[in-house]
């Protein structure tokens, strides 16, 4: 799905500010289309669940309601008027006044319809969306709502950051052409000295003779490099562009062209303008090694999450901006976006940073091994019927199919992983997982396919590495094993690693290893919880990556402190964090940056 942009024949409005906002309860009036009887407000972009000092909404489990007026310009006259939400935490229905113009699941990635049958240009309407935090068996992450004795609902899930809610991305009201340009695929390659762009675009037509192909004209499409010099010129639907002496998108220098797509009416006018940023960039597997442009590269950096203080997940361009700052300055070149698709702007940052990207699918929490935990309870299979099923596999399936469309195009994306530390030594996961793998490599045949491996699945027990390309390990090795005794876990960490490094002589890269660190504690023996350990610990995982050469990466568990679900484990959330939740440097993060800023922007010492 094309992100809404402005160009010669689209326009766009930011629908952010403050929304009226409630709650979904029983006794409240109906319909919620109508106008909202509540003086609270709540601001969009920001996850709703921290704004209020009311435990009622944080804790709230079913649907919330945000609603403004919304005028259209008076200009729009000539196009198709949409609405684009670009997420809404984990299902969202949308009503232009009284009708129902969209619903949609799947919490991380965006959703649109076109309302342009529902609305006059220049009068106002009212905008109503309706935004579900349940989480069941077949959302992506999974979870299930309890009822207590008492009758309160509680949301349970599986994974470790709280389950934030709300309309935490922006909303947009775009206009664009009836014939217009509605998807675009590009992919990239080098040749010699000269870059190789192949293009295949959609046009489709909306209103009266509705439908992609629909009243097909032509398309033309023209590349200008940075200074907006054309160096590429094409006609047709699909094709392939040259580009002399390209100039490569790579870490470090994410230098990007621009692709300007028409599409033209019959009569060789044009209809639709659409620009697409285009970094000419190769990524490939071979043996035991990450190529990026041929070269070998070795991933430093994090994992991180969208969350910030009173915000929660809500996007916010100045943190985006601080953390790729931090991440710069720590010497870092690459993140992953655990455990969810992140805000459209991250990616956008990244491409025109070279900050390399592992996208990762919302799909986190799929191992239900870790239920019942202290309580004896048994915990029940991943995959059955009753459980992680068929239907659960088809949204997982549909989820990786949007994320794939929205994300193809980021020539910051290297590497597709398609779930966080599933269950993947239980039975039912190879057949749960290999249609997946499947439908992955046919979205997107051109980049390289992983899934992030937990702890309690080493390689004699694992069902499912064979299918992929890379496989990313989370270990816990000085943490929630050998707590506080390195010199039993560097050993053991180290045994683990050649065991993967020779059973599958495939590339490794651990994307989780780290301890929780409270800052400003200290000690001169090795304690949990204090900088030093923290610092201790990353240096056993240092040693094990530079001596095993199927390691080429090493992204640090976690960027920043993050908020968690309350728990026995988590104090105040998860202090993993290198950087503290406010972003300030734990001893780690100087720790790390001695490290990192040795290397060059290849991550190569
Ligand atoms: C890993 C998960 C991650 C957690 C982390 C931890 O992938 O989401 O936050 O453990 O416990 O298993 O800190």
């Amino acid at each position: 799905m094309l992100k809404p942009q402005t160009s010669s024949t689209r326009e766009l409005v930011r629908l952010d500010g403050l929304w009226r906002f409630a709650l979904d309860t029983p006794d409240a009036p109906r319909p919620w289309s109508a106008t909202l009887a509540t003086t609270r407000e709540a601001p969009v972009p920001a996850s709703y669940n921290d704004l209020f000092t009311d435990p009622v909404i944080r804790d709230h489990v079913g649907w919330v309601w945000y609603q403004r007026e919304v005028r259209v310009p008076r200009g729009w006259g000539d196009d198709r008027v949409i609405v684009r939400v670009d997420a809404a935490t984990h299902e969202g229905v949308v009503y232009v006044d009284d009708v129902e113009v969209v619903r949609h699941v799947g919490g991380y990635l965006p959703f649109e319809a076109d309302i342009t049958e529902h609305v006059r240009p220049g009068a106002p309407f009212r905008l109503t969306i309706g935004v579900n935090n349940v989480l069941t068996n077949e959302t992506q992450p999974p979870g299930r709502v309890e009822v207590l004795a008492d009758g309160r609902k509680k949301q349970r899930y599986f994974h470790d950051f709280y389950n934030y809610a709300g309309l935490a991305r922006s909303v947009w009201l775009a206009s664009r052409p009836a014939v217009h340009v509605s998807d675009i695929t590009v992919t990239t390659d080098i040749d010699g000295a000269d870059g190789v762009v192949r293009y295949a675009v959609s046009v489709s037509v909306s209103g009266e003779g509705e439908g992609e192909g629909a009243g097909e004209g032509a398309v033309r499409v023209v590349l200008r490099d940075a200074d907006r010099a054309v160096v590429a010129e094409g006609d047709g639907a699909t094709g392939e562009l040259r580009v002399a002496d390209a100039t490569l998108w790579r870490p470090g220098a994410g230098y990007l062209y621009e692709l300007a797509v028409e599409a033209l009416r019959p009569d060789g006018e044009v209809s639709d303008e659409y620009r697409l940023p285009v970094g000419i960039r190769t990524v490939e597997v071979r043996g035991i090694e990450f190529l990026i442009n041929g070269e070998p590269f070795y991933f430093t950096g994090f994992g991180k999450h969208e969350d910030i203080a009173v915000k929660g997940k809500g996007h916010d361009d100045a943190f985006l901006v601080h953390d790729f700052q931090l991440i710069d300055w720590v010497g870092a070149n690459s993140i992953r976006t655990s455990h969810y698709p992140y805000a459209e702007e991250v990616m956008d940052f990244a491409d025109r940073h070279g900050i390399v990207v592992i996208d990762e699918t919302a799909a986190v929490g799929l191992n239900f091994g870790l239920i019942g935990g202290l309580t004896g309870q048994k915990a029940p299979a991943t995959f059955s019927p009753e459980s992680i099923n068929d239907a659960a596999q088809a949204s997982h399936a549909q989820h990786i199919r949007e994320l794939i469309d929205r994300d193809k195009n980021h020539p910051c994306v290297v590497m597709w992983s398609i779930a966080n530390e599933p269950a993947s030594a239980e039975e039912g996961v190879r057949e749960y997982f290999a249609p997946l793998v499947d439908l992955t490599r046919e979205a997107d045949p051109s980049r390289p396919v992983t899934y992030v491996n937990v702890m309690m699945a080493p390689p004699e027990a694992e069902l499912i590495a064979d299918l992929f390309d890379v496989i990313c390990l989370n270990r816990y090795y000085g943490w929630y094993v050998h707590t506080g005794d390195l010199t039993s876990a560097e050993p053991a960490l180290l045994a683990e690693l050649q065991l993967w490094g020779e059973k599958y002589q495939r590339p490794l890269i651990m994307t989780e290893y780290g301890g929780d660190t409270m800052p400003g504690l200290h000690s001169v023996w090795e304690q949990p919880w204090t900088e030093e350990y923290q610092v201790a610990l990353l240096d056993i995982y240092h040693r094990a990556h530079d001596s095993v050469p199927a390691v080429v990466g090493e992204q640090v568990w976690n960027f920043a402190d993050f908020q968690t679900s309350v728990g026995i484990f988590r104090v105040d959330g998860n202090k993993k964090g290198v950087f503290t939740r406010d972003r300030r440097p734990k001893a780690a993060a100087h720790a790390l940056r001695a490290r990192w800023t040795k290397r060059d922007a290849n991550g190569q010492p």
